[in-house]
Parts: structure tokens; sequence; C-alpha cells
């Protein structure tokens, strides 16, 4: 029996600093809805979803940060409505949120929620790119290293909607371990969501590069893992920080199979064929047969580059 899932990614055009939950998610649930109307049955949303990208800003006040930005509960009674239409329309998601725990702790986080409303996983980043210093010379910041912690629920995957389905957050998409680590469990599809910057904020970059960077990561993760992949931004210019768009849906072939056009909302969807990786797992990518872990210490044992000797 051929196993299909038609996987939408549901990119978000920009939020506004004064942008309320409240409009984030009408916007979200007409997104689903639209999803919907092309067949899907899991739509991927982006990350920190219901919000401005608030990194880019340096701010004082922890609970003002917390009361705007920050999540208490999911669902809430202002993302509630999300959940009941999802469970309504018989649709499993992903979505990217601000966490703030019971503890008093923060993590940029996503869950996958499955068609009867139920919190099936829960992922927290652990690549937080940035700083956590003000630079107040920069066009903008980018704070994640000031208002999350290091995710400490590690890489997984669950059984989800008749497959094996793991989640990461933007940032991880740039670090092939984190797909390596789905990949030994078993990963079909990986489900990340995604706010990246059109400048770069280190040096001069033309746009044009990152986008290209963004695509051949995308491209090359989900063929050397053997998995779908469903990379969902938010784009646009929110309050004249612009961010690139090009949300995408990647055959384990590394054939980019739906991307989308615009930096505004707008549903790509695909027919996911989930046995498409059969072949590949069973030869080119058959992890038991050849790779060489005894090999490839150095990968957890080293954080940084060191430069070894001549011939050492
Ligand atoms: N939200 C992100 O993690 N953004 C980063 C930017 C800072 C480069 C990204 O990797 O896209």
């Amino acid at each position: 029996m051929a196993r299909n899932l038609k996987i939408a990614a549901a990119q978000l055009g920009p939020l506004h600093k004064a942008d309320s939950r409240a409009v984030a998610v009408k916007r979200l649930t007409n997104l689903l809805k639209e999803a919907h109307a092309m067949g899907a049955k899991f739509v991927v949303f982006p990350e920190l979803a219901f919000t401005t990208f608030f990194p880019r800003w340096w701010m004082e006040d922890q609970q003002e940060v917390d009361r705007r930005y920050f999540e208490r509960e999911m669902p809430s009674n202002e993302t509630q409505p999300l959940f009941d239409l999802a469970k309504k329309l018989g649709i499993g998601f992903y979505i990217g949120y601000a966490e703030l725990t019971p503890e008093g702790r923060r993590f940029n986080t996503a869950i996958l929620v499955g068609p009867d409303g139920s919190i099936t996983g829960k992922y927290r980043k652990v690549h937080l790119p940035g700083h956590a210093e003000h630079k107040p010379q920069a066009a903008f910041q980018h704070l994640e290293k000031k208002y999350f912690e290091v995710g400490d629920l590690g890489f997984r995957v669950w059984r989800y909607m008749d497959t094996i389905t793991g989640m990461l957050i933007c940032n991880d998409r740039r670090w092939p371990e984190a797909f390596r680590v789905l990949a030994l469990q078993g990963a079909e599809i990986v489900a990340l969501g995604f706010n990246t910057p059109s400048e770069n904020l280190h040096y001069n970059e033309p746009p044009a590069l990152r986008v290209h960077h963004h695509l051949i990561m995308a491209q090359s993760m989900a063929f050397q893992n053997a998995t779908w992949l469903v990379e969902t931004a938010k784009a646009g210019a929110e309050d004249g920080f612009r961010m690139f768009g090009h949300s995408l849906i990647v055959a384990p072939t590394g054939e980019i199979a739906a991307q989308s056009l615009s930096e505004e909302d707008e549903v790509i969807c695909f027919n996911a064929d989930i046995d498409l990786a059969a072949n590949l797992k069973k030869t080119m990518f058959n992890f038991a047969a050849h790779r060489r872990p005894e090999h490839y210490k150095l990968i957890v044992e080293r954080v940084g580059a060191e430069v070894t000797p001549a011939n050492g």
C-alpha cells in the first residue's frame, strides 16, 4: 500500500510589532483553510509564528517581552481557534512559538499537533544563532542567545500520521548533524519553520546568495538523509526589516517539489509519496551498511575547529 500524505507549507508574510496575537491567529486560520481546500492533511507553519520576529529588537524589560511575545500555555485562549479549526478539518500541523515554562525558562519551540488536536511532540531549538549582547551599531539585532536557552529535548522523531516525522527550527537547517540524528531514527519527514533576514547582520552579503544557501542546504539535507523536508518561512518586511520567503517542500531525491513565490501569506502543497525514499535507504544511504562512526568521533568530541599540525 502506497503511503501518500498531502503536505503544505503555510508561509506567513510579515507580522509587525503592532500586530496582536488575534491578527496572527486569524491569518494562520485563513492559511489553514486554504491548505484544506488544496487537500492538505499536514500543514507546516513558520518559526515563532504568533508574533513578529522579536529577537531583532534589544529590549530590557523582560516582563514586557514575556507579555508581548512568549506563550505560557499552548494552546491558550488566544491560540485555541487554530487548534479548534485544525481538529474540525482533520489536519495535523507543526507550529513554532516562544515558550515560557512554569519554571520561568524560555525556549524557541515547535510542536507537532495531531489531526485530533492533541500535541504529539515538542522540540526546543538547539542551534541558537546570533548574540546575547547589545550591538547598538548594527542595523538590527539577532538576540536569540539573549532571549532563549539552548533546547533541552534533543532531536527526536514521532510516529505521526502513518509516517516518522522529526522537527527542527530555522538555524538547525544549516547543521548536517541535526538532520543525521533524525535520519538515524528513521525520519521520513522533517518539518522546519524559519525566519531568515535578507541582510547579513555581520557583513555585506548579496541577499540572492543567502537564498542560494537556503536552497542548496535544503536539497542536500533532504537527499543525504533520504527524507522529505518541509521548510516554511515567515517572510517580507516586518517593520521595515526584510526576511526572504522561498518556503519549500523537498523530496528525498533532493528535488524541489514545491516552492513559494511571494513574501506574503502563501500556501504551497504537494502530495508526498512517503515511500519514495525506500530505494535510497536500501542502497546509497543504507546507513547500517555504509556508515563508519568509528571515524566520526571528532564530531561529538570537538566543538570548534582546531588546526592539527601539518602531517599530524
Ligand atoms: N531564525 C534564525 O535562526 N535565523 C538564522 C539567521 C540568523 C541566519 C538562520 O539561520 O536563518
